[in-house]
Formats: C-alpha cells, structure tokens, sequence
C-alpha cells in the first residue's frame, strides 16, 4: 500500500473542548504521523474558501460561521492508505451514523460540529495541505 497524507483539522468545536490532546492521542495511537501542525483562527473568507465546494448547499453559511468561530488545528497526516485509514477512524460526517469507537461517535454533536476534518482523496489531501501550510512548514516526521 502506498504511503499518503491526508489534511485533518481539529475543528472549533475540538479545541473548545479540551480534546486537542485525546483526538491527537487517538490518531498518533492509531499510526498517522504528523508531519505538520499549527493552531490558528479562519477567518469566514478562509474558511470559505476552505469548503468552497459547498458554498451552494444550505448549511455553507453555517459551516462558515462555525469554523471561523475560534481557534482550530490543522495538521498533515501520513501514513500508509491515510486517505482512507483516517476516515474510518474519524466515521461518518453525521456522528449518529457514525460506527461505535470513531472519533465523531464518541464526540461530535452534531453533523456540522463533527470535531475533525479528513480529506476524501490524496488529491483533495494535497490542495487542502497547501491551502494551511507552505512547504518550510511540512517536516520529515522519522519518528
Ligand atoms: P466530510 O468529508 O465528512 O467532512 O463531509 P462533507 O465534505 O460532506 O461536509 C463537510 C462539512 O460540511 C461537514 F463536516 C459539516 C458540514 N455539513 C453540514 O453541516 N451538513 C451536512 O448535511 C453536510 C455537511
């Protein structure tokens, strides 16, 4: 299996909280690598931008407005098969049909305050990844 990167972010939602370090935890446990990683604010034209894809759909101003709500965590992951690896550790979008032990089953409230983001290919991993970090941001993570 080749070895990917996906683009998670540890939403608004996460951060309020406290599960910055249980999520982390729970995604280091589960063989991601971070490769890179800050805290920051969206702004409601970053994080527009970030789900531009929805802009159309009802919930887009919503989305905007909770993720530009305060500080979140965007990290690049890698690992072997982390497109998909991630996703089902994550589970569904909706966390009531999320399967039992994810990570948006055991926290998430609702289906637009879902705790984490994970990009759904290594194409759309990419774009995302560019569109938090520059490349001097993005280590070499050995460990
Ligand atoms: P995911 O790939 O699991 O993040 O899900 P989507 O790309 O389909 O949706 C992105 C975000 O839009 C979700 F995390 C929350 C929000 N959303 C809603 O608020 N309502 C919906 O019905 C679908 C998505």
């Amino acid at each position: 299996m080749a070895v990917e990167r996906t683009l998670t972010i540890l939403k608004p939602d996460c951060v309020r909280k406290n599960l910055i370090g249980e999520v982390t935890k729970r995604i280091q446990e589960a063989g991601f690598k971070i490769v890179a990683m800050k805290m920051t604010k969206l702004t409601e034209d970053t994080a527009g931008g970030f789900y531009a894809v929805h802009k159309e759909r009802p919930f887009f101003g919503e989305l905007v407005e909770f993720m530009s709500s305060g500080p979140c965590v965007p990290m690049i992951l890698e690992k072997e098969n982390a497109i998909a690896d991630f996703r089902e550790l994550i589970g569904a979008t909706n966390p009531e049909e999320a399967d039992e032990g994810t990570i948006r089953a055991d926290f998430a409230d609702s289906v637009g305050e879902n705790i984490v983001h994970g990009s759904d290919s290594v194409e759309n991993g990419k774009i995302e990844a560019n569109y938090f970090f520059a490349e001097s941001e993005v280590v070499a993570n050995k460990a």
